[in-house]
């Protein structure tokens, strides 16, 4: 067993699709980053975003993370649609590697605009039973109008209900780094990230990005480690590091120690 206790992956929208391509997968990092997972062996869930699919057609009918009822209502047919193209495309190549996954509605995730405990915890359930939980970032209701609910989000909401052992966030890159022109394949991410050096951190963000970015996740991870649990970025197309990455191992990632951890 490859770790105990539970683990949480997100797989980046910019690992498992061409962000630069509308509605383009990137078979290679998505194939990279199961193959890890696949090697793993323990208590997994696992969530993607939306990378070239998702935000692609949000940004285009103008929905975000802000509720709205002045909406080309055929958009939020369009996003859902785009993610469950991907979603299937995820689950697909999980099943090739051998990992048998249960997709699971974003929707049934939220009681109104609140989290479901209930159907939270029967996430819990379905790794218990041997099978792996697959969510994504999708177009929700509420009362003020459609909204998205980000795979960062909902890797917040679920950390907080689960308490898993670890997060990884397997993206394109292989961490964090000080800034975006300090990427290259040639230069080590900032190894730890703490509310101290946080603050320094340039981003950049794709203009088509609907739910913020890189600094949008890096608050969520933030939060997540606030509140006791360790999270790693590291990169999926890695699959050797990813694999290290989700047994606790960040020598070659980012990672923002637990505060009590
Ligand atoms: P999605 O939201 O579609 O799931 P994701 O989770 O993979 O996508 P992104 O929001 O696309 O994450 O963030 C990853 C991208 O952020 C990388 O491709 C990288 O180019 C960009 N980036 C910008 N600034 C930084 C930085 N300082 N360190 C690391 N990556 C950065
Ligand atoms: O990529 C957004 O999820 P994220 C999903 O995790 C949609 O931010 C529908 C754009």
């Amino acid at each position: 067993m490859g770790g105990k206790g539970l683990t949480i992956v997100k797989l980046g929208g910019s690992l498992i699709t061409d962000k630069n391509s509308p509605m383009t997968l990137d078979a290679s990092g998505l194939v990279s980053a199961a193959s890890a997972l696949a090697n793993l062996g323990g208590d997994l869930i696992v969530i993607h975003g939306g990378g070239s699919f998702g935000h692609h057609v949000a940004s285009k009918y103008g929905l975000s993370s802000q509720p709205s009822k002045k909406l080309q209502i055929v958009g939020v047919f369009k996003t859902r649609d785009a993610m469950q193209q991907l979603n299937i495309e995820v689950l697909t190549r999980l099943e090739q590697q051998g990992i048998h996954t249960y997709s699971f509605p974003p929707i049934a995730l939220m009681d109104g605009r609140k989290p479901s405990t209930g159907n939270i915890a029967l996430l819990k359930q379905i790794v218990k039973a041997g099978l792996t939980p697959v969510t994504y970032g999708d177009v929700l209701p509420s009362p003020r109008g459609f909204y998205i609910l980000s795979g960062d989000g909902i890797v917040q909401m679920i950390t907080r209900e689960l308490r898993p052992r670890r997060i990884v966030f397997a993206l394109d890159v292989d961490g964090i780094y000080p800034n975006p022109k300090a990427i290259s394949p040639n230069s080590r991410p900032i190894p730890v990230i703490n509310a101290r050096n946080a603050p320094q951190i340039g981003t950049s963000k794709v203009t088509s990005d609907v739910t913020g970015g890189i600094l949008a996740k890096l608050r969520v991870g933030l939060t997540i480690a606030k509140e006791g649990t360790d999270v790693i970025f590291a990169s999926g197309r890695k699959p050797e590091v990813l694999l290290k990455a989700l047994k606790g191992d960040v020598e070659q990632g980012t990672i923002i120690p637990a505060l009590n951890g």
